[in-house]
């Protein structure tokens, strides 16, 4: 398990140009999200976030423990800019951590996990449907900051955003991961002092308005 440490940001002409004199375009391919929960949204509006890219799971988790963000003490402006999500690759940890938000919905909540990634009998067993399936080209970019990259998204529903990510292994330091992503945010010359909208934050503003207002007042997104 590692922690995903990003930063959306708007690419205009001039920061693309700079991304192009400082880094190294090591790739542009074009993937497939869909994401998954109840027809209740229970996982989503417990910031749970699982999805299907190129035939792999993923669930993104929020890295708190009791409420409390781990690494939000004191956190700068530059911080809070920044997202910070648990991500869960391996699929029977992924039907188990699904299966604990269940249980605690439902009583009857035993399922039993399927064994393989491609029988996907599990989704509707544990209740999930698709809600979201979307296409988006990626150019990805290294920089001289080691373990930081930056990619610059376009979905096929028309909206552009860029990221500068960090992976944090397990255990690893989150710290110096927000330290290096708003280093690497100068250098791009990002001024904006606003949170930027992922895909899936406007993804759901566009097709399921209602859920997405209450995302916005459960202080999800
Ligand atoms: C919506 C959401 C999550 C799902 C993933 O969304 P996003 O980061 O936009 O996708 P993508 O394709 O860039 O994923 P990657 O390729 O980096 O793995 S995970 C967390 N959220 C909630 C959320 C939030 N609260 N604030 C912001 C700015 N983004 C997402």
């Amino acid at each position: 398990m590692s922690v995903e440490v990003e930063r959306k940001f708007v690419c205009n002409a001039d920061t693309l140009k700079t991304l192009e004199e400082i880094g190294v375009c090591v790739g542009r391919w074009e993937f497939r999200d869909q994401y998954f929960d109840t027809p209740e949204f229970d996982l989503t509006l417990r910031d749970m976030w699982l999805r299907k890219r190129k035939a792999c799971w993923e669930l993104k988790c929020p890295t708190t423990v009791n409420g409390t963000d781990e690494a939000s003490g004191g956190q700068s402006k530059a911080a809070a800019l920044c997202s910070r999500y648990r991500e869960i690759t391996n699929l029977p940890k992924i039907q188990q951590r699904v299966r604990e938000v269940m249980k605690d919905i439902r009583e009857d909540g035993e399922t039993e996990a399927s064994p393989s990634q491609e029988d996907e009998s599990w989704l509707s067993e544990m209740n999930l449907v698709r809600f979201a399936d979307f296409t988006t080209v990626r150019q990805s970019f290294t920089l001289e900051e080691k373990g930081v990259q930056i990619d610059l998204d376009q979905a096929d529903f028309g909206y552009q955003v860029g990221e500068i990510e960090v992976l944090v292994p397990d255990g690893g330091d989150v710290q110096s991961a927000l330290e290096k992503i708003e280093r690497m945010a100068g250098k791009l010359g990002l001024t904006g002092d606003q949170r930027v909208d992922g895909k899936m934050n406007v993804y759901l503003q566009r097709n399921y308005p209602e859920h997405h207002a209450k995302l916005l007042r459960e202080h999800v997104l």
